[in-house]
Order: structure tokens, then sequence, then C-alpha cells
């Protein structure tokens, strides 16, 4: 999708700091850190939300999925505990409507999330 931040930051038009990349998904640490760990990961594919993408391509969610746990470990925040957040539509804060699982750690995690 050429007018896509996420796109183009998989096309590598626009820079990030990408810290693992496979076949189809990639992920980048997050511009604006929530967190000592803030890491993105993305399908290559464009899917606006997590509930499209799990309806086009359960596979590619899961390849995601396990993508945030190895970026959890690679971090060494896997045994203290992180958080993936999917935020799915403007009320839930998403401004970014290329699927992203935020993964956050490094310090602890308030519940029930603002
Ligand atoms: P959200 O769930 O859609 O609100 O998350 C979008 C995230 O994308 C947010 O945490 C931004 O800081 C982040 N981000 C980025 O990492 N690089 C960018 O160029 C832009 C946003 I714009």
């Amino acid at each position: 999708m050429t007018d896509c931040l996420f796109c183009k930051i998989v096309s590598r038009d626009v820079p990030a700091e990408i810290v693992r990349e496979g076949e189809r998904v990639v992920a980048f640490r997050d511009i604006n850190p929530q967190a000592p760990t803030h890491v993105l990961v993305i399908p290559k594919d464009h899917h606006p939300t997590v509930a499209e993408l799990a309806d086009a391509d359960a596979g590619l969610l899961g390849e995601v999925l396990g993508e945030a746990h190895r970026v959890a470990e690679d971090e060494g925040v896997a045994d203290g505990g992180y958080r993936v957040v999917f935020n799915t539509g403007a009320q839930a804060g998403q401004t970014v409507f290329h699927v992203h699982a935020h993964i956050l750690g490094g310090r602890g995690l308030n519940w029930p999330p603002g």
C-alpha cells in the first residue's frame, strides 16, 4: 500500500531500527518507546487490523506472535515478563492502520491499562 507508513518501513523507504526480519515479518523499535523494550512486529503484507489479518491469513498472525516471543527473548525480557498488545481500532488507540504487535517489557506494567 503506497501511502502506508509501515509498508514504507518494510520497503526501506522510511528508516527504522529493524531488530529482526523474516520472509514475511519485520520487527523494529518503536520511535516513541513506552518501556525499556518497545518493539513493533508487523507482517510485510498490508492488513489494517489484527481482526482483518486473522480472517485473511491466520498462519501469518501466528508468525507475528512467534516473532513477538523471539523479540522478547532477544531483548532479555522473556523470563521477567512482557506484554503483547494489538491496539485495534481508533477507540483502542490504534493510529497506524497496518497491523502491529507492540512488545513491551523491561519494567513493571500496570493492569488494567489506561
Ligand atoms: P498504535 O497502536 O497504532 O497507536 O501504534 C503505533 C505506533 O507506531 C506508536 O507506538 C508509534 O510510536 C509508532 N511509530 C513508529 O514506531 N514509527 C513511526 O514512524 C510512527 C509511529 I508515525
